[in-house]
């Protein structure tokens, strides 16, 4: 049997800063750590109390009123209905853009039903020049600064008014230095290490530093990516002013939360890097903005990262490349959209307030889908880019030999078949100039 050791006795030289009082039962802490040495056994798992789940930050109930105690974020008429109509917004333009994908205008798209309060609220909290690395469901953000449909729908379309790729990425892959958001990429989880060192470029930028963060948004199976991890040590360790905002929307494609982790979510991972965390009502606006906005004043404060995880509930497919119902029931779906439907949640909020009526809803949802549909009417007519572009701006200095081969294939093969094949005489009048760049 071991018996525990005498108070008195040191282990080894220097290991025990101080020799235990048997009445405090203070045993000291070890070395280099403000870890107390204590004498029972005892494991633990769980990061919030004893064996306690991590709780959920919320203002607005399901019906949209404030919880007692629940403390309002700053916020007016004006603000409120700003906050309101971008929320309208997503699923307006989402319904549009999905039908085109499905009429085969687009190669894909993404939507982000469901998970409008996470997006509009957090972008509503954040300062428009804070540096965002998005995932790909956050077209949001960008509306909120001023991008405009018409951006968003040349991007989708890869038409001559995309300038960032000109056609090259696929839809909803968004990027503007104007607007500072960076560029969309689909290897998942990428974002998260680049954030945390584009935090510690804006700490060594003295003009930006003290005032601007790096918010980075991802999906909770995102988070099971080495990247993940990366991420936040780099963060926590350099340190540097990043937002880590994890939509935990339920799945990943198909793989429901349940399977993707057996902790306590994204939030429990937080304290293991000693990082502020907060897990936050995804679906209830107010809560997102007065979370996001305490989170990034200590982010500038504190000069360090802080994570939050909006529990929210992805109500459309993945992407146009799924179909959810193949791995989930109809009905949950359709009970979440009525039972905590983010957009219905703060309407009544508005209505309490007095600040929204059903007429407004009426002529906001008749404006939403006339400008939706006008941006898409613009962008369709609009031509792609001169065919060559395909080739610039893929690498930063010398083209490389492969762009070289790949376009005189491409060279070769428009020769020979650009004005005999059908199909390819239909595509190629959708160029500028209708791919003569490459052909002659
Ligand atoms: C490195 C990598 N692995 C797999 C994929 C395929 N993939 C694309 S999205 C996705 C699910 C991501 O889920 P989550 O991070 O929760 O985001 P959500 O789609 O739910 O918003 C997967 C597995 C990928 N794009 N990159
Ligand atoms: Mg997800």
């Amino acid at each position: 049997m071991i018996r525990s050791a005498p108070s008195s006795i040191v282990f080894r030289a220097g290991q025990v800063r101080r020799i235990a009082s048997a009445a405090g039962k203070d045993y000291g802490r070890l070395p280099h750590s403000n870890s107390p040495i204590v004498s029972k056994l005892k494991f633990f798992n769980a990061v919030s109390g004893d064996g306690n789940t991590i709780p959920t930050y919320r203002v607005l109930d399901g019906v949209g009123k404030p919880l007692e105690g629940a403390e309002l974020p700053e916020i007016d008429r004006a603000l409120a209905r700003k906050v309101y109509e971008h929320m309208q917004l997503l699923p307006t333009l989402d319904t549009v853009l999905y039908n085109v994908q499905r009429q085969g205008k687009i190669s894909f798209y993404v939507s982000l039903h469901g998970e409008e309060a996470t997006i509009i609220g957090s972008a509503a909290a954040l300062e428009l020049d804070d540096e965002v690395l998005g995932q790909y469901r956050e077209t949001g953000v960008l509306l909120w600064r001023g991008y405009g449909l018409d951006n968003v729908m040349a991007q989708c379309f890869g038409n001559e008014e995309d300038t960032a790729s000109k056609g090259k990425q696929m839809p909803v892959h968004l990027s503007s230095p104007k607007y500072h958001f960076h560029t969309i990429s689909s290897p998942l989880a990428t974002q998260i290490p680049q954030a945390a060192g584009v935090a510690y470029a804006l700490r060594r930028i003295p003009s930006r530093r003290s005032r601007s963060i790096a918010a980075c948004y991802f999906g909770e199976g995102a988070a099971s990516e080495g990247d993940f991890h990366a991420g936040l040590l780099m963060a926590s360790t350099i340190p540097s002013p990043a937002l880590f905002i994890a939509r935990n929307n339920g799945f990943a494609i198909s793989t429901p939360s349940s399977e993707q982790f057996y902790g306590d979510g994204i939030a429990s991972r937080g304290p293991g890097y000693g990082i502020h965390t907060i897990r936050v009502d995804g679906n209830d606006v107010l809560a997102v903005m007065s979370a996001v906005k305490e989170a990034r004043k200590r982010c500038l404060e504190e000069g360090r990262a802080v994570l939050i995880e909006a529990m929210t509930y992805r109500v459309g497919h993945h992407s146009t490349s799924d179909d959810s119902f193949a791995y989930r029931a109809r009905a949950e779906v359709e009970d979440w959209k009525k039972i905590d439907n983010p957009i219905t949640r703060f309407r009544l909020f508005l209505e309490s307030q007095g600040w929204w009526d059903a007429q407004a809803e009426e002529e906001l949802k008749d404006r939403l889908k006339a400008d939706v549909m006008k941006a898409f009417k613009r962008a369709e007519s609009l031509p792609k880019p001169e065919l060559k572009e395909l080739f610039t701006d893929v690498y930063g200095g010398e083209e490389p030999w492969n762009l070289k081969e790949q376009r005189a294939e491409l060279q070769g093969l428009l020769r020979k078949y650009g004005n005999e094949w059908e199909p390819w005489k239909a595509e190629i009048g959708r160029f500028r100039n209708k791919a003569r760049d490459l052909i002659d």
